[in-house]
This record gives structure tokens, sequence and C-alpha cells, in this order.
């Protein structure tokens, strides 16, 4: 029994888990959210329902976004008319997209954060993978190895169809693999193509579709975690403190997703921020009970946008100072909600908004910060972040 207590003691390492670099990326394809509505209509072939196309431009504005990106062409969808025709099946057409996809914008967000870390990848341990885009046997794990030439010997774990709350997934997930395996380097992958496979024609009858093609955008994000860095070498970034996941009360079916043969059908609930502003304290409470916080104002907020209704009914609810969602805010501006990749580009901005300000740490001058993932369940993740001095 000594000899497996001192076998359990090795493997585990002794510091927290900490994010050591973050690489991002998008498709080439930008959409300017003006001129959406007559773009998406007339790819529809819609433009005869006029006054949903204005309801459609109300709720564009309304997203508060400016910019997105897209892996979906005009081009690719002449190539493929199947894609817009919501009685036809196109699953495998969108696949057959996907598939390709996903790994490649991976690979360009994963070789970002290699360089930033600077360490051979031959040191990478660990594979953590999640994408609501595609499935494919072996799966876009897989053919990342390949691409970025990883060991065989990487343990991945492939995290399909989680939704907008999987980047709080992956960081749990990484958390656990660096401070159980000595020595362990996580490399973490999300990469969200919704544009393909979640893109249809207006209905009347489903507008939180339209709400959907409002709002979500592509790209992927990066991550290398691990514990103990190597002194004068590694740079940790934020280590991670606590990490907890819950289900909120009464949520059951208002945020979800059918993968059916005409594509990736969303389902938005008029209610989302409202139950989300009910509950979010509750789990915020048992993520930093340990830590004795209850100042949501001192933490810096790292937060999944999902749509500025709900930040602004957690801001009111929390009675959060403006500035705290500030960043969160400039993401869904520019980039659209971009599902689970969303809160490491918030992670990014972060702390490159702390370095060109001056702040005295990585989270804007503060100790403790919180990264918020939410989505289908409906599911919180909640991430304790520590910040590092700058
Ligand atoms: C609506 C709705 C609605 C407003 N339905 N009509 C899931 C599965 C996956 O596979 C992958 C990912 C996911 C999910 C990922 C997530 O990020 S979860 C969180 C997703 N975001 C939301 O749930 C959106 C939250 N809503 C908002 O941010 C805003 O409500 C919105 C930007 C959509 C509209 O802004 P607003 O509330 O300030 O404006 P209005 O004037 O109240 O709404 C404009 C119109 O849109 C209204 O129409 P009407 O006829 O009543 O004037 C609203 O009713 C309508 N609308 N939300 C259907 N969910």
């Amino acid at each position: 029994l000594v000899v497996v207590d001192e076998i359990r003691r090795e493997q585990r390492a002794d510091g927290p888990a900490a994010i050591m670099a973050i690489g991002t990326a998008n498709p080439p394809n930008v959409i300017d959210q003006v001129n959406f509505a007559d773009f998406y209509f007339r790819m529809t072939s819609s433009e005869d329902k006029q006054e949903l196309k204005e309801k459609f431009k109300l709720i564009c504005d309304r997203t508060t976004v400016k910019n997105r990106y897209a892996h979906l062409t005009e081009e690719i969808v002449e190539q493929n008319p199947n894609l817009r025709n919501p009685t036809a099946p196109s699953l495998e057409t969108r696949l057959r997209i996907m598939i390709e996809a996903v790994p490649n914008l991976g690979k360009e967000a994963a070789a970002k954060a290699l360089k930033e870390w600077g360490q051979p990848k031959s040191m990478i341990t660990h594979l953590v993978f999640c994408s609501g885009a595609g499935v494919d046997m072996p799966g876009a794990d897989y053919q990342l190895v390949k691409l970025l030439g990883l060991s065989p010997s990487v343990k991945r774990v492939m995290l399909y169809h989680l939704g907008c709350y999987g980047g709080g997934t992956v960081l749990r997930v990484a958390k656990d693999l660096a401070e159980n395996n000595r020595g362990a380097r996580v490399l973490v992958v999300n990469v969200e193509i919704t544009t393909v496979s979640a893109f249809r024609a207006p209905d009347e009858a489903h507008l939180d579709s339209l709400v959907g093609q409002a709002l979500f955008g592509d790209g992927a994000a990066a991550l290398i975690v691990g514990a103990d860095p190597i002194q004068g070498v590694e740079k940790p970034i934020f280590e991670m403190a606590i990490a907890t996941q819950t289900l909120l009360p009464e949520s059951e079916g208002k945020i979800g997703g059918q993968l059916k043969e005409s594509g990736l059908a969303i389902h938005l609930h008029r209610d989302v921020p409202k139950i989300i502003s009910k509950n979010i304290e509750d789990a915020l409470m048992d993520a930093f009970k340990q830590l004795g916080i209850s100042d949501w104002n001192s933490l810096f907020w790292v937060a999944h946008p999902g749509g500025p209704a709900i930040l602004n009914h957690v801001e009111t609810k929390l009675k959060l100072e403006p500035k705290k969602l500030q960043v969160t805010r400039r993401v869904l501006r520019e980039f659209g909600n971009m599902s689970s990749a969303t809160v490491f580009f918030v992670l990014d901005e972060t702390r490159k908004q702390s370095a060109t300000e001056g702040w005295a740490t990585t989270g804007q001058g503060l100790e403790w910060g919180v990264l918020c993932g939410l989505g289908p369940g409906i599911t919180v993740e909640t991430v304790v972040l520590r910040s590092v001095p700058l």
C-alpha cells in the first residue's frame, strides 16, 4: 500500500493547472451585419417574405454584432442548393464540408498557441478537442494529431456537440489531466463552424432559428494547459483554481440542438436570459465559496456572450459595473457568438488589454476572475481563474 501511495504522489503535479498560451483563428470570409439580412434573404430565395425580413433586420440590429466570420460562402451555397432548402436532406453535404474544415481551422489556432508557448510539440502529452461541427470516426482530434505532427501516443479526448458551454468543459477536463499527470502538457482546441451546420432558410414558425442566424459566427481557439511550469521557460497566463458544472433548475428544453437530415436545428427559448440571470448567482456561490468571495465586482469577467439580452440580465441581477462585461461585449460585437470557442477570445482579449493598458496582472489588475460558459441544458460551467503579475 505504501508503494501505491508513493506512485500516486509521484503521478500528481505539485501546483495548480495553468493556461500557458492562447491562439485564435477565424475563416477569412467576413459577414457584415448591416447587409446580412439582404444577403441572407437573397441567398435563400426568400425575398417574398418582406415582413419576416423586417423582423430579421431588427433582430440583427439588436444582437449588437457588427462583424462575424463564416466558413459558409455564397459560392458554397450555390454549389450545394440543398443547404437552403429546409425540406431537402443536406446532412451529408454539411458533414463533408465540416469534416475537412474543422481540423484545418483548429490547426491554425493550435499553431499560434504552440508558437506562443515556444516548446517542442513533442512535449504535448494530451489533446482535448471540442466541436459542434461534424461527426467522424476517427474524429477531428485524430485529424489534428496528423495535421500538427503530434506524437501518436498523445492521449486524446474528443467532445462533440456540447454547444456554447464547451469552453468551460474543456478547461475543467484539461485542469484534471494536468494536475493528475505530472509533466502533462494539454493542447486544448475548440472549433465551431455553426454557419455550415445550422444555415437554413427563414421560417415564420421558427423565429429562434432566425436569432441563431443573426448571432452565430465561426471561430477556433487553442490553449496549452499544464502544471508546474518550467521556471524561466514557460510563462503561465492564468491559473485555474476551481471548476464546476451545474444544470439550471426549470431549464429543460430551453436551449438545445437537434442534428437532422436538414442540418442542425438550434432552439433558443425567449426565457433563456431570465432563467440564466435568476440562477447565475447560485452557480457563482458554489464555485467561490471556498475562497469566501461573494463580491462579483471584485472579479475580472470572462463570460460566454450568448446574446446581449443574457449579458444585460446578468449585469442587472449581479449589479455588475458596466466595465465588467466590456471585453465580452466587444468580442460579441467583433466576432458574434462562436459557441464554445468564444470565451477564449474573451480570455485572450482580457490578457492583451491588461498588458496594453498597463495593469499589474493579466486579469485587469485583479487577482481572481471567473470564466463562465453556458449552453444546452441549460448547463453552466464556472472556472475560477487566478491572474498572474504582468
Ligand atoms: C425571439 C427570441 C427567441 C427574441 N425566439 N424570437 C445551442 C445548440 C448548439 O448546437 C450550439 C449552440 C447552442 C447555443 C449557444 C448559446 O450561446 S446559448 C445562448 C444563445 N442566445 C440567446 O438565447 C439569445 C438571447 N437573446 C438576445 O440576446 C436578444 O433577445 C436578441 C438579440 C435575440 C433580441 O434582442 P432584444 O431582446 O433586445 O430585442 P427584442 O425587440 O425583444 O426582440 C426582437 C424580436 O426577436 C422580438 O420579436 P417580436 O415579434 O416579439 O417583436 C422578439 O420576440 C424576438 N425574439 N428572442 C424567438 N429566443
